[in-house]
């Protein structure tokens, strides 16, 4: 774990002291956009038209904000535009690397490359900051188009569709302003309150991030008790920007992150909700449970020392989950 200062490589932790003991996550810095015809977006440059086999994606299958970004891919018709690679689940001294796993599903497949943090310096040389997945890469243009998964699934939600013809969209318009809150709420207290309990090094800040992370999830799960989706019968990227932490949540965060007021499995609708968008078409085969479970254990030796691997909970994923059964109140 570390981070590149004037492109070259430190291995240092989270620094929690200047914070009180609370994780603070760095914003990511390349912010393009991918568009229909290269016009700018709504950050960044232009110059970055959708295209076949211009853009790679790399990833980690542990990551769940990576895992955004699969999942859009699958859903959207895009993997055969949109190459991927992805990292080793280990994520020690070098960060993120290429190293090959027994099954080959790692390894840099565009050029390479041992590290992902040389992804990053041969975007810019000079590069200072955390290396993180995903990164949405340009091969034409030998650079880093975005390293923000929230802004990536809205470029694959539509900027390639003139060339899939896969139109569905999880971004539609009418229903943009109240995805935002319901956006901002899971993710200040879920998709990242975990990781704010988890990386916790007080008391305090442990503390301050356990109890939003279950009045959300309370909240969710009656919320869900009378609608099928966030946004009630319309399934959006709200939904699948949960999803990621929420199938995470009892093999890895319950235990390794501290968060074990209750499991995913206690709350019966937020439960059945994760069993039908794991069933969603495609979606099974972007969750890579075994990269899971390895990386987060293995990876953090300052929260689990001795690196052991616990075995994780029995789940069935695909018991029935009965959701378009319901009969909303
Ligand atoms: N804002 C980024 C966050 C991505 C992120 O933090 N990814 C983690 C993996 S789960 C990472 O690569 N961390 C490495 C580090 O912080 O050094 C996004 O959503 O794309």
């Amino acid at each position: 774990m570390g981070l590149l200062i004037e492109g070259i490589w430190h291995d240092t932790w989270y620094d929690t002291k200047s914070s009180g003991g609370a994780f603070r996550r760095s914003a990511a810095q390349f912010r393009n956009w991918v568009t229909p015809d290269g016009a700018p977006g709504p950050t960044g440059k232009g110059g970055f038209a959708a295209a076949s086999g211009r853009y790679h994606l790399y990833v980690s299958y542990a990551c769940p904000w990576a895992h955004r970004t699969l999942i859009f891919r699958e859903i959207k018709g895009l993997s055969a535009h949109i190459p991927v690679s992805a990292v080793h689940p280990d994520m020690l001294d070098q960060g993120w690397t290429f190293a090959p796993e027994p099954q080959g599903r790692t390894g840099d497949r565009l050029y390479g490359l041992n590290y992902a943090h040389q992804v990053y310096t041969r975007a810019d040389p000079t590069y200072s900051g955390r290396v993180t997945v995903p990164i949405l890469w340009d091969s034409e243009r030998q650079t880093v188009v975005s390293n923000e998964s929230s802004e990536i699934i809205r470029m694959f939600n539509s900027a390639f569709d003139g060339l899939t013809g896969n139109r569905d969209d999880f971004w539609p318009e009418a229903l943009r302003e109240a995805i935002e809150p319901v956006n901002a709420r899971i993710y200040d207290t879920v998709n990242n309150g975990v990781y704010k309990c988890g990386f916790a090094t007080t008391q305090e800040a442990y503390d301050a991030a356990i109890e939003p992370l279950f009045d959300t999830l309370d909240w969710l799960d009656s919320h869900l008790a009378q609608n099928r989706y966030l946004m009630g019968d319309r399934l959006t990227e709200a939904d699948w920007r949960l999803f990621t932490t929420l199938i995470r949540f009892d093999p890895v965060y319950h235990l390794h992150f501290k968060c074990n007021r209750r499991r995913l499995v206690d709350y019966p609708n937020l439960w059945a909700y994760t069993r039908e968008l794991y069933q969603w078409p495609g979606v099974a085969g972007t969750v890579h449970m075994d990269h899971i479970i390895r990386h987060y254990h293995y990876s953090h030796d300052s929260i689990n020392p001795h690196r052991i691997i616990p075995v994780g909970p029995a789940l069935d994923l695909l018991e029935p989950h009965r959701r378009d059964q319901r009969t909303v109140a």
